[in-house]
């Protein structure tokens, strides 16, 4: 796919990304956005997105010309693209979507089978932002664009970690390095740096975890009421599964925390065997087989007790326990 061949008659083009905004969907959407915006002079461009965080603000060329609400006389798109995700999980803009008269879709979910009139879906890719790099012309690349895409690359392989992290990958990010912004700090910034609030949430949930399995899986469940306790929102608990996978001799790590009163959010990481996307696709979530979500509205025991069992029959099942 070459997006200009596709959109280059296009007077307004919208572009989104999925609710709770990581480093890769607000990379890939501004990286895509200011590609266009110099390729198409006279075109509109608008990226919609929910809110994200004030490093991801600072260090995503082209985030401050994000609108984070929908105009309630929005004029129609002629096309609209939605990246790093599906079309129903990108919130109040899937109503710009589903009016565009061109509907193109980019993704590197294994759950996404490709959506709208065209649709880039590539589940070896790192990240949306590896795949936007794809996807627009080389000689209008420029140092904003090339630390946009960067961040979601470093944000979606953990700093070339995660074993999405290929030889290309590695080729594509020092390609992007080669136009001199100040990678340190964006990976600084972006990847490792945490509230004080972050920090303690970080503390608190490892205290609150317990290790199942024989060691193989280890699991922190946080109610609201704790969490409100602390003060803490959200944006406060991110990043907390990765850090749980890092015990020694963990496979899979799994944090629940209740985001409204009956509603939680599942988050789950896996190192070697357990396929995380099927465990969080028990309830109707998705993403990765190393990183996936999900939100649980059923009752919490009961859930508990499903998510268990699941990633003890995965790992029965590879001959381990
Ligand atoms: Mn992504």
């Amino acid at each position: 796919m070459k997006i200009l061949d596709l959109v280059k008659n296009c007077a307004r083009i919208g572009i989104s990304g999925h609710e709770n905004p990581d480093g890769d969907c607000v990379g890939s959407c501004c990286g895509l956005a200011l590609f266009l915006r110099k390729a198409l002079p006279s075109a509109q461009v608008d990226v919609f997105l929910e809110s994200f965080p004030e490093a991801l603000m600072r260090n995503i060329p082209g985030a401050e010309s994000i609108l984070f609400s929908i105009p309630a006389d929005a004029k129609k798109y002629d096309a609209f693209i939605v990246l790093d995700s599906m079309p129903d999980r990108i919130g109040e803009a899937a109503r710009l979507y589903e009016e565009a008269a061109l509907k193109i879709n980019i993704d590197h979910h294994k759950t996404n089978p490709g959506c709208g009139d065209a649709f880039y879906v590539d589940e070896d890719a790192s990240s949306a932002c590896e795949l936007v790099l794809e996807v627009i012309d080389d000689s209008l690349v420029n140092r904003d664009i090339a630390q946009a895409l960067y961040v979601g690359i470093v944000t979606d392989t953990g700093v070339f970690q995660y074993s999405n992290t290929k030889e290309s990958t590695m080729r594509t990010a020092g390609r992007l390095m080669s136009y001199g912004f100040d990678h340190t700090a964006v990976i600084r910034e972006v990847f490792f740096e945490r509230t004080f609030l972050q920090g303690r949430m970080l503390g608190l949930s490892l205290v609150r975890s317990e290790l199942l399995m024989d060691g193989k899986c280890i699991f922190c469940v946080l109610d609201g009421e704790t969490i409100a306790e602390y003060g803490a929102s959200r944006k406060d608990l991110d990043r907390i599964s990765s850090q749980l996978l890092l015990t020694e001799g963990v496979d899979c790590a799994v944090f629940l925390h209740e985001t409204d009163p009956g509603i939680w959010r599942g988050s789950f990481r896996s190192s070697n065997i357990v396929d995380v996307a099927r465990t969080a696709s028990l309830f109707k979530g998705g993403g990765h087989t190393r990183a996936a979500g999900c939100t649980i509205r059923s009752e919490i025991g009961e859930a508990v007790k499903i998510l268990k069992e699941d990633i003890k029959a995965q790992l029965l099942a590879a001959g381990i326990e």
